[in-house]
């Protein structure tokens, strides 16, 4: 299997979030693609591969032009105003409040294109955040031209971010972006399928009126965890993507049992749903021990999963979201490659 990285992520590095009230260095680090690459190397199915450049015009397919604009002259606008440390927003729109008025100083702008403060930028960030997407769209490129499957090590990640709005360490919608060029590659059926410990709240928004792209998702239950105002199982699609999203909200404490019979409903509603490639959007953050979540999946269960999807015998690209156990992020993401490949 190609592996897609770009060492152009580290420059997204050195950054802060909010956590209980306080800032603390930020979970979503490099040291996680290194753990990655480190246990795919000890493995016998890696092959590592560069990204090549695809432009904007492929981002903008599914993100508003004037937010893609904006990721890439933030740091400017942070930096003019004589800040040397990271941009962080701090103000942000609530219902009722006006939506269509982009303010012009770049507090106003930061709290208009995010939904929290899980997004902080650095000199670097525009540039990892561009190679993430070229990654993915490195990865179409091989499974579109015939490979069964792909991972495209995208980091930072991606399912959180909406057309417009970024959030939950998520600037470009890595698997969003992936999936639109599939279909503008000739598949009629894109599926996706998150298993991120988090509900993809941006990819199921971008999808949610289209029936040419099924969305599943299978996370913690929103009534306890982020991203909070997305992700219940009432959540089905609208108008013409009407039964095109299929939502799994598990409870804080979910072992592999409850986790992997939600697995097989998703997996289900792919076959139904007539996939012709599935698009993963593969977190690990499910693991016991990741320091920012609450299910208990363990590293063998992650050969399962790999195998499970591969069940499904679909071209399958894999993109990388989270998980926040630096020392076992690795272990986890190649079993369930190796999971896959081995079935
Ligand atoms: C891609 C991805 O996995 N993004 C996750 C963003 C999560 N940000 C908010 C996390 C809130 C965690 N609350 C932890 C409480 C621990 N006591
Ligand atoms: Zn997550």
């Amino acid at each position: 299997m190609k592996i897609i990285h770009s060492p152009r992520h580290l420059g997204h590095s050195g950054h802060v979030e909010l956590m209980n009230g306080r800032v603390v260095p930020a979970f979503e680090k490099p040291e996680r693609v290194a753990m990655i690459l480190n246990a795919i190397g000890e493995r016998p199915f890696g092959t590592l591969i560069e990204p090549a450049a695809h432009g904007l015009d492929p981002l903008m397919k599914v993100h508003d032009e004037d937010y893609v604009r904006f990721l890439g002259e933030a740091w400017k606008l942070w930096t003019a105003d004589g800040r040397d440390f990271p941009a962080l927003p701090s103000f942000w729109r609530a219902p009722g409040m006006r939506t269509d008025i982009v303010p012009k100083t770049i507090d106003g702008k930061l709290g208009h294109y995010s939904f929290d403060a899980g997004c902080c930028m650095v000199a670097g960030t525009w540039d990892a955040v561009q190679a993430a997407a070229d990654i993915a769209l490195t990865g179409v490129d091989l499974v579109a031209g015939g490979e069964k499957s792909a991972f495209s090590l995208c980091r930072p990640p991606g399912h959180h971010a909406h057309a417009g709005t970024m959030g939950g360490y998520c600037f470009i919608n890595n698997a969003a972006v992936a999936a639109q060029s599939f279909r503008d590659r000739g598949a009629a059926r894109v599926a996706i399928l998150d298993v991120d410990y988090h509900h993809g709240n941006g990819t199921q928004a971008i999808f949610y009126d289209r029936p040419d792209v099924l969305v599943c998702n299978i996370h913690a239950d929103p009534l306890q965890e982020f991203p909070y105002f997305l992700g219940f199982a009432d959540e089905t699609g609208a108008g013409a993507g009407e039964g095109f999203n299929a939502n799994y909200p598990l409870p804080w404490g979910t072992d592999y049992t409850g986790w992997s019979a939600a697995l097989d409903a998703a997996c289900a509603r792919i076959e139904a749903f007539g996939a012709d490639v599935v698009v993963v959007s593969l977190g690990v953050d499910t693991y016991k021990e990741d320091p920012i979540s609450q299910f208990l999946l363990d590293s063998p269960d992650y050969l399962k999963i790999g195998a499970r999807i591969a069940a499904l015998a679909r071209p399958t690209l894999f993109v990388m979201e989270g998980g926040y156990a630096v020392e076992a992020i690795g272990v986890n993401v190649a079993n369930t490659l190796e999971g896959f490949l081995q079935r």
